[in-house]
């Protein structure tokens, strides 16, 4: 059994502050043994404070730093052609790079992703610090995988997305399928991973970082349910074969965003995220 160490709340304080402006786990380890800590005592004190096994530190501190892998090419004409549809892009943010795409799928589509979802759904997770799937009360739908390439549907929608954005369809993860009923949302989150948590070279290691998200509205709620992006001050609405891109780098807290609440009706929606990396085994 390990004795945990008694740290002053200063450092405490410093180490949280540290990391939670952005930096390296291996950065705090430095700068703490150029004061004088002694570095076996700042692994055990950084640990304590990061609630993380001491293991833990070594994927951090150890971990090959990975070349930064593919990006996503963000549409950037009005209108853009492709799989014989026209897609429209009435809207672009710059930071992050965000696109509103109209007619991204037709009315027949979302209606048969809807109905090859529903007999699968089951309450949605998130992944935990340790890249655990868990039951979250930050999100309160429902919701199922499929697999890439499962049906004739799911291989159209995913070639699209490719073409779409310049991105290997096995950069991309399963098709998600949420379903929201009245009053439920997912709340303001990051889909990018935090590398500051233990799980992240196990969520990381097939496929590497998240880059970018596609949410795809697959009908138009009565009331409520857009996407909110509160540091833009931009809340996408949820209409019918429509959907929202955006792309991020790790830590770009300006890629928050939350599924506000449905207030009547329902809300289906669609996710598709993609890795820097390819991350199915094969196609
Ligand atoms: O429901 C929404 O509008 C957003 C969904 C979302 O943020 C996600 O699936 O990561």
């Amino acid at each position: 059994m390990t004795s945990r160490p008694t740290i002053r709340p200063e450092l405490r304080e410093w180490i949280l502050s540290t990391t939670h402006a952005g930096h390296s786990v291996e950065t705090v380890l430095k700068l703490m043994q150029e004061t004088g800590y002694d570095p076996r005592q700042s692994r055990s004190i950084v640990a304590s404070v990061l609630n993380m096994p001491i293991t833990a530190l070594d994927v951090h501190v150890h971990a090959p730093k990975q070349p930064q892998g593919r990006r996503t090419h963000h549409p950037e004409a009005p209108q853009v052609a492709v799989d014989g549809r026209i897609i429209d892009v009435p809207l672009s943010v710059d930071s992050p790079a965000l696109r509103i795409l109209g007619n991204l799928l037709s009315p027949e589509e979302c209606d048969a992703l809807i109905e090859e979802a529903k007999p699968r759904l089951q309450r949605a997770k998130t992944v935990d610090t340790s890249g655990k799937q868990q039951i979250d009360a930050r999100r309160t739908s429902e919701g199922m995988f499929f697999t890439i390439g499962e049906s004739p549907l799911i291989r159209q929608v995913e070639q699209r997305i490719a073409t779409l954005l310049s991105i290997p369809i096995d950069h991309g993860e399963g098709l998600q399928v949420l379903h929201y009923l009245p009053g439920q949302q997912y709340e303001p989150h990051y889909d990018w991973f935090d590398p500051q948590q233990p799980g992240f070279a196990a969520i990381t290691a097939k496929g590497g970082q998240r880059i970018a998200s596609l949410v795809m509205y697959l009908n138009t709620p009565a009331a409520g349910g857009g996407t909110a992006f509160p540091e833009v001050g931009l809340t996408v609405t949820a209409l019918r074969g429509s959907a929202v891109y955006f792309s991020y780098d790790t830590g770009d807290t300006a890629s928050l965003h939350a599924g506000l609440p449905v207030q009547k009706g329902e809300k289906w929606i669609a996710t598709k995220w993609l890795r820097e990396r390819p991350f199915q085994k094969s196609l």
